[in-house]
């Protein structure tokens, strides 16, 4: 017998059938954020610099520099990633051919290149308006901006946004995330902040008063950020509020954006009691919203338990938000899609319903016993035999391509 039929008998004895997790693993799409290929940077106006109290610190190199660079890697990277795959992206890679337009009339048509990107290689597209790295947001405010210019430029690129993923979404037909994220907050402790949330708001309402049925519409909290310690407008209270008041507006969930003891996996059980979809961003956190790369650490293994024994699957759009410039960037991408996905596999090997019925019963000593031994189960095995049926390296042997890759392109990029 070989390793996976081993596996699969040990775990068919707990009643978990291997086959069944390998082939819902299958189905499962990551959406991969196309932002760890340029450190955030996007196309629309070369050398802007990144804003809005977000980092990618290091110097690695090898940056992609160029819609088409960034397209090579996201390649490289997806050929070694097992299972479906969406692409993410960011309004500020809009690809424009050398006109010159600005975030408030931003269509579709700028969007074509990837949408034919995603169609070659049969990838979804999810999208997001970008508050920051503009010279409207150099104060750190957008949709809750006291000067009711700059707040209405913004309310526009909102709305263009929703559009352009409505045009995404039909070009492609499959609908399309579209998560709004904005930097807006305060250095210092504020003299008003009910001010800035009533104006927030009152911009959400003008982004979402139109319908569009090919989108799925979410909000993304923060507790801080750089620069703007004392006071993030959009926290989570906030969105979680706006989101639970007006449906088809969800509440993403970013685990870097919470206090750090504050556990994103204990949330999703929270939301899914109320709201039939739940968008996340996975991401690591160290110290603080630092973005690191993906790692199979604890917090990771229970975000995919949380989603896998609630049958929530379907229900849960996982979405990664990393953004590590110090390291091989296509590494990266690939380092953390597969962790997520192992994560996943993991939740899908558990005896779930065993484990849930000792908790109704009480039986605490057995569940801790049983979770316990779960961790030494051959896992990897299984991991190995999903990775050979998908015609992706089972092992670390998929770094040697990143190496040549590394080799031939990216080390001759200036
Ligand atoms: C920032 C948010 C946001 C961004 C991306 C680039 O703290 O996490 O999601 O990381 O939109
Ligand atoms: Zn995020």
């Amino acid at each position: 017998m070989n390793a996976y039929e081993l596996a699969k008998a040990r775990y068919a004895a707990l009643g978990v059938d291997t086959e069944e997790a390998i082939g819902r693993l299958a189905q499962k799409a990551i959406s991969i954020h196309c932002w760890q290929g340029d450190d955030v940077l996007g196309f629309e106006n070369a050398g802007q610099a990144l804003s809005g109290g977000i980092q990618a610190t290091g110097n690695y190199p090898g940056r992609a520099r160029t819609p088409q660079e960034l397209m090579q890697d996201f390649l490289e990277a997806i050929s070694l990633i097992p299972g479906k795959k969406r692409i993410n992206l960011h309004a500020s890679y809009a690809i424009l051919h050398g006109e010159t337009v600005d975030r408030d009339a931003l269509e579709g048509r700028h969007f074509d290149d990837w949408i034919d990107f995603a169609k070659e290689n049969g990838l979804g597209i999810d999208f997001n308006p970008t508050f920051f790295s503009h010279p409207l947001a150099a104060d750190t405010l957008t949709l809750s901006h006291p000067n009711d210019e700059i707040r209405a430029f913004w309310v526009r690129h909102g709305i263009a946004s929703r559009r352009i993923s409505q045009y995404i979404a039909d070009k492609l037909g499959d609908k399309v995330l579209c998560n709004l994220w904005i930097p807006d907050g305060y250095k210092e402790i504020p003299a008003d902040r009910l001010g800035p949330r009533l104006r927030l708001k009152d911009s959400l309402d003008k982004i979402y008063a139109e319908k569009l049925p090919g989108v799925i519409d979410c909000v993304e909290s923060k507790v801080f950020g750089i620069g703007v310690e004392a006071y993030t407008v959009g926290s989570s209270e906030f969105y979680l509020a706006y989101a639970a008041q007006h449906p088809g507006v969800y509440n993403l969930l970013d685990n870097g954006h919470y206090h750090p003891t504050e556990m994103v996996s204990d949330k999703i059980s929270a939301l899914l009691s109320f709201f039939d979809v739940l968008p996340l961003h996975v991401t690591r956190p160290m110290r603080w919203d630092s973005d690191h790369v993906v790692r199979l650490d604890d917090e990771i293994r229970e975000i995919a338990l949380e989603i896998v024994r609630n049958g929530a699957l379907d229900r849960v759009l996982i979405g990664l938000d990393y953004f590590d410039a110090s390291i091989n960037r296509v590494a990266a991408w690939v380092i953390g899609t597969r962790n997520m996905q192992k994560a996943l596999l993991n939740a899908l090997l558990q005896p779930s319903a065993s484990l849930k019925a000792m908790q109704d019963k009480g039986d605490f000593t057995c569940m801790l016993m049983q979770q316990e031994e779960m961790k030494t189960y051959p896992f990897g095995a299984v991991w190995e035999e999903y990775c050979r049926r998908q015609g992706v390296p089972a092992d670390e042997s998929w770094f040697a391509q990143v190496l040549r890759y590394e080799q031939e392109v990216l080390s001759k990029r200036s």
